[in-house]
Parts: structure tokens; sequence; C-alpha cells
């Protein structure tokens, strides 16, 4: 069985390389949520919440997913005894609504935990069968289109197997435009938007096509399929959506209006793993290729999305870079590393999460911390 016995909330400042800029806004200096969730017998599992400081990628933020954490998710599960790590997710969801990244902190830390006590890796437990994934790169928005060229050459030259180019209107075809030139024909390229257009924009979206992207993420609202649905319509380019997938039946719906081809799989914005796992089972049926997308996580997330990469739909590189692609210095040892082909190893040979927490780190980074008890 396994028992949550107490969870500790830490808040941590990690402040980012340099500041990444999307559509919808920049981050900087990290604020992140970390879960240490306990069992009875002192066994300890790491989880991240991926809320990031303000809602411009979801409604959700460090300060409600804290909230939501304290007052009314960690209260439902601890002290009590679950007979797998898949029971969670109903406990935590069933009438609360929304708050996703908060109950997928607990859920995955629940899969953590069950791992660490079972002695096996995460990726295994979930599922996974692959022992490398493959690494992509997520480039933010740059002051020019040179700027950008010149990032996307150095990506593709240490080895990352898919490059995506945040756009916005302002600054998109001729940014695309100028990377396809310099890199080639051949280099794995995609644009993500995060919501920054309207239908009106299709004509001027469709100017995209030339350039052979490998899919174009989130042109419109995230709430809005239908309108996606007639973009893709008018779009060569396969569409693949992120914020708008934040369930399965969000997925079952995508899949049934034909609105994208493709889904970005972030287990912090559907709730956790049981419901990514939901995701990739049905996406596999309907021949709906899936990667793992990212949320400038530290290692500790970064540990959780690698070991669902591992998982055989997931057949796209995934927006999981290396530690030293956002930080200076990592809080996990050993830190995230890609080979010169462009993979990661998943920890295979460990149990857990597969990754040492470096808690005299994570102090000397903490902003705020409780204990969570029944
Ligand atoms: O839309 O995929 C996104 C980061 C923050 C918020 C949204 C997104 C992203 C990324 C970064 O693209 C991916 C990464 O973690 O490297
Ligand atoms: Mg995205």
């Amino acid at each position: 069985m396994l028992h949550i016995r107490r969870i500790e909330l830490r808040e941590i400042r990690l402040p980012l390389r340099e500041p990444f800029r999307i559509s919808s806004g920049v981050m900087a200096d990290r604020r992140i949520l970390l879960l240490e969730l306990v069992d009875g017998d002192g066994v300890a599992a790491w989880a991240e919440c991926v809320a990031d400081e303000l809602p411009n990628y979801s409604p959700e933020t460090v300060d409600t997913a804290r909230l939501a954490l304290r007052d009314w998710l960690a209260p439902r599960v601890l002290g009590r005894a679950f007979a797998a790590p898949a029971d969670v997710w109903p406990v935590l969801d069933r009438d609360i609504r929304g708050h996703r990244m908060a109950k997928a902190a607990i859920e995955m830390g629940a899969w953590a935990l069950e791992a660490e006590r079972t002695g096996r890796p995460l990726a295994a437990l979930l599922g996974g069968t692959r022992d490398r994934i493959e690494v992509g790169i997520s480039l933010g928005i740059q002051p020019t289109p040179a700027a950008l060229v010149e990032r996307a050459a150095a990506a593709l030259a240490q080895g990352y197997r898919k490059i995506k180019l945040k756009i916005q209107p302002g600054a998109d075809v001729d940014y695309v435009a100028a990377v396809r030139e310099a890199l080639g024909p051949a280099a794995p390229l995609m644009a993500d938007a995060n919501n920054a257009y309207t239908l009106d924009d299709a004509d001027h979206l469709r100017r995209l096509d030339a350039f052979g992207l490998v899919m174009l993420e989130q042109p419109l609202e995230h709430e809005d399929l239908r309108r996606h649905a007639e973009l893709q319509r008018r779009l060569q380019t396969p569409l693949c959506l992120d914020e708008s997938i934040t369930s399965l039946a969000r997925a079952q719906d995508m899949i049934a209006l034909e609105a994208g081809r493709i889904i970005n799989i972030k287990p912090g914005r559907v709730g956790g793993f049981l419901p990514s796992r939901q995701i990739h089972d049905l996406c596999a049926a309907h021949g709906i290729p899936v990667w793992c997308g990212g949320m400038l996580e530290s290692g500790i997330g970064r540990a959780h999305n690698v070991a669902l990469a591992s998982l055989p739909g997931f057949t796209i590189p995934g927006d999981v870079s290396p530690s030293a692609r956002y930080w200076d210095r990592d809080i996990v040892a050993p830190e995230w590393t890609m080979a010169a082909d462009g993979t990661m190893a998943v920890p295979l040979g460990r149990a857990g999460i597969g990754v040492t927490v470096d808690r005299d780190r994570i102090d000397d980074l903490t902003v705020h911390a409780e204990s969570l008890r029944p």
C-alpha cells in the first residue's frame, strides 16, 4: 500500500540562464513549487508543480497552486492508503474543478513514491519502453531573425533533434523563413504561437506552409477547438495542440473535430501521469503522434518528463532539454545531459526518479516552506 504520511511543500527561486520569451509573456527568475512526499517508513519522493508566477499559460499560478495544495488537495491524500498510484487521480479530481497543475504535483509525486518504495525506476513503473529519449529545444522569441538564426544553428550543431521556434504576430514568417534558409530543408523545425493568432490570420499563417514545418503548435485561443479545426482545414502544416488539451475528453474532442493532428502532452497540464497515459493510449489507438512538452522545469520535473517520454507513443522529440540549457546549476545530481546524437538516457539503473535531489542547494534556494500533515 502507498501511504502518504506527510508532504513537504517548498517554493524555491531559480534564475534561468536567460529570459525565455513567448507570445504571452517572459519568464526569467523562476518561482518553483516542489513537493516531497514521505510515507510511513520515511521513504521520500520529490515532485514539481509546473504552475508559473503569472496566469499567462494556464489559469493556475504558483500562488493558486499553493492554496489548492494546502487547503483542498493535500488533505484528501494525507494519512490515506492507496492500493496503487493510479488510484490517486480520481481522489484528487472528484468535485474539484481545474487546478490540474496542483493535482498533478501530488499525483506524480505518488507515482514517484511508489517507484521509490518498490525499488523500481519511475519510467518502468509508468510503462516506458525506451532507454533513451530524443531531445528537442524550444527557442524563445528573439529581437531579430538573425538572432534566432544564430540560436537555431547552434542548436542544430549541438545535435537537437527538433527545434521549436516561438512565434507571434510581427515575429513569425520572416523569422521562420530565415531559419529555414540558414539551416536547410532537412532541419526538423516547428513553430509555437501560444494562442497569439485568430482565424482572421489564416491566410497569413498559410504562408508558413512553404517552410515544411513538422507542426504548428497552438496558434489559436486555448479553449477553442472549433476554430483550430477550421484553421487545420486551411493549412497543410499539421497543427499540434498544447494549451487546449487539458484532459482526456479534450483530446477525444480534438480527434473528433480534427482540430489538430499531434498532441504535446505535459503531465502537469492534464493533471498527472494517469491522464497523460490515457491521452497517450487514445492517441496511439488513433495514429496521433504525441511528444512530451516542457514548462522550464528544474531537474525534478524533468525527471518526471523523461520517464513519461520513454513510453512507446512518444515518437516525436520532446521539449526535454538538458539542465545546462536552462540553469547555471540544477538541483539534481547528476544533471540531465544530452549526447551528441541528440538523445538523453532514461535512468533505468536506479529506483525512483533516477537522480539525487540536492537538498543543501534546495535549502539555499528556498523562499517558503511548510509541512502538510493529516
Ligand atoms: O508552450 O510549450 C510551451 C515554456 C513555458 C510555457 C509554455 C511553453 C514553454 C516551452 C518551453 O516551450 C519548453 C521547455 O521546457 O524547454
Ligand atoms: Mg506550447
